[in-house]
């Protein structure tokens, strides 16, 4: 597959964090160039482990109703990209989690949207990824702006690891650089859309529990296979600028845009007229 950009990426610029003047209140001047540069970052050590425990306790029992609704009611298991025994996806979890929605305002996400995203920012998706043990599938090369086209394109993806990511257990890898390129042209597989078949030049971001992966939406990447007899479990919280509009294009072809401002899971965590404290 070459790479291709999307059709509706037409005029796309990356916004640095490293800006002239920009002050910043979680990455280090290092960080921030990394960010600019490969597309994603590492922070290490940030959240507790009982932070981590208290997000995985609030999500296990919604996990847990989805795989039993995909094996009663998938066809095979299966409902979309999602596959019984082998890897959910339970999303909108801070509409009925008021832990998890306190989660999504941790002064770390706070911290990182106002040096990415910054000043009037949305929870733009939440979502809990459950890799099944011994999952031989990967989950692949995608933007995550290729599921959804969003604009503006840029916005914050935070993987944070609720079982240690590591090659074994399927950890994220990223392809640095390709962010800058904005939305590429995307292809529905059975495990997912998919906008690159190869990357030689990705890299592995093994994760501890208390890291968070922080990359953007307009980075190609992928999880490798869970080779080990745990469940891998991440919890996947994503931030856009307030204003941020959802592009649906019909079947006749026409575009719709849709405002990511549901209150119920879009609520501002920084700035906005009315962000609540
Ligand atoms: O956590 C995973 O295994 C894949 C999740 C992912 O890449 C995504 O939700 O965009």
């Amino acid at each position: 597959m070459t790479v291709r950009t999307h059709p509706r990426n037409t005029s796309f610029a990356w916004r640095p964090a490293s800006r002239p003047g920009a002050e910043l209140a979680i990455l280090t001047a290092e960080q921030a160039r990394q960010w600019d540069d490969d597309g994603f970052v590492l922070l290490e050590g940030v959240f507790g482990a009982d932070e981590i425990a208290a997000v995985e306790a609030a999500i296990d029992p919604a996990e847990a109703e989805l795989e039993a609704f995909l094996r009663e009611h998938g066809e095979d298991g299966r409902i979309f990209i999602a596959r019984a025994d082998e890897i959910t996806f339970t999303t909108h979890l801070v509409a009925r989690s008021p832990e998890l929605a306190a989660f999504t305002r941790h002064p770390v996400f706070t911290s990182l949207v106002h040096d990415v995203i910054g000043p009037d920012v949305r929870l733009y998706w939440d979502q809990a990824v459950y890799k099944k043990p011994r999952t031989e599938a990967p989950f692949p090369w995608h933007q995550d702006n290729g599921y959804t086209f969003v604009e503006p394109q840029q916005y914050l993806t935070c993987w944070v690891p609720l079982t240690p990511a590591t090659l074994e257990t399927g950890c994220p890898w990223v392809v640095p650089g390709l962010h800058r390129l904005g939305t590429l042209a995307h292809e529905l597989t059975d495990l997912g859309f998919v906008c690159l078949d190869d990357a030689p030049s990705a890299v592995p971001v093994e994760a501890a529990v208390g890291d968070v992966v922080v990359f953007s939406s307009l980075t190609p990447h992928c999880t490798g296979p869970n080779r080990s007899e745990r469940t891998r479990k991440a919890y996947i919280v994503q931030y856009a600028p307030d204003g941020a509009e959802i592009l649906r294009e019909g079947k006749d072809g026409a575009v719709t845009r849709v405002r990511a401002d549901d209150p119920a899971r879009q609520y501002p965590v920084l700035g906005c007229a009315v962000a609540p404290g």
